[in-house]
């Protein structure tokens, strides 16, 4: 346990120099809060409820804001979102692999989640698959498929098998999007150097 929160600190580094945001979402009970704390952020987690909209925003390493919430239905409350997705570099999207009567719902989130004006092309997407511990749940190339992973094409992304109670896979999945979201600090940082030269 231990072990995974070191190296998960280490495939972030600090960023404090240069502070970083990244979403995490995923439908009610897909395993959000079990993440958090598994990584061992639950000391600093804070629930900001509003109604019906429940934040969980944590700073697991310096510089690097982990902002949490539930996406599907309350249609009214969609239009908060855009504040948090104003300068996000980097989307976690987490799906119960076990709940298939849920998977389109989870789909349907996730397009309207990119297509928002409000998050930039190419801002990396990482795919948690999670649940892989019940007998129930679907593998990570069925669920690429029924959610039509393929159509996205202006994000670079990674789709990640994981148990987020033992913590098998999260690792290597936040290890890929620490690097997908450097490179894409990266990308920026140099768009901004040629636009202002
Ligand atoms: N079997 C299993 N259950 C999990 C896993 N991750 C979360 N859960 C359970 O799923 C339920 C919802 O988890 P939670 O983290 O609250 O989901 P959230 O609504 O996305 O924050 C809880 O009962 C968790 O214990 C997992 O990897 N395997
Ligand atoms: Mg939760």
């Amino acid at each position: 346990m231990g072990n995974v929160v070191n190296k998960f600190t280490s495939a972030f580094g600090d960023w404090s120099k240069n502070p970083t945001r990244v979403l995490m979402l995923g439908l009610d009970a897909a395993g959000k809060t079990t993440i958090l704390y598994k990584l061992k952020c639950n000391e600093t987690v804070q629930t900001i409820p509003t109604i019906g909209f429940n934040v969980e925003t944590i700073t697991p390493v310096p510089g690097l804001t982990l902002t949490v919430w539930d996406v599907g239905g309350q249609e009214r409350l969609r239009a908060l979102w855009r504040h948090y997705y104003v300068g996000t570099e980097g989307i976690i999207f987490v799906i119960d692999s076990a709940d298939q009567m849920r998977f389109l719902d989870a789909r349907e989130e996730l397009f309207n989640m990119l297509n928002s004006d409000d998050i930039l092309d190419g801002t990396p997407l990482l795919i948690l698959c999670n649940k892989q511990d019940m007998s129930e749940a679907e593998s990570v190339s069925r669920i690429s498929e029924t959610l039509d992973l393929k159509r996205i094409t202006k994000n670079p992304w990674h789709i990640q098998a994981i148990s987020a109670l033992s913590g098998e896979g999260l690792l290597e999945g936040m290890t890929k999007i620490a690097k997908m979201v450097k490179n894409f600090k990266k990308e920026n940082m140099k768009k901004e150097h040629a636009s202002s030269s």
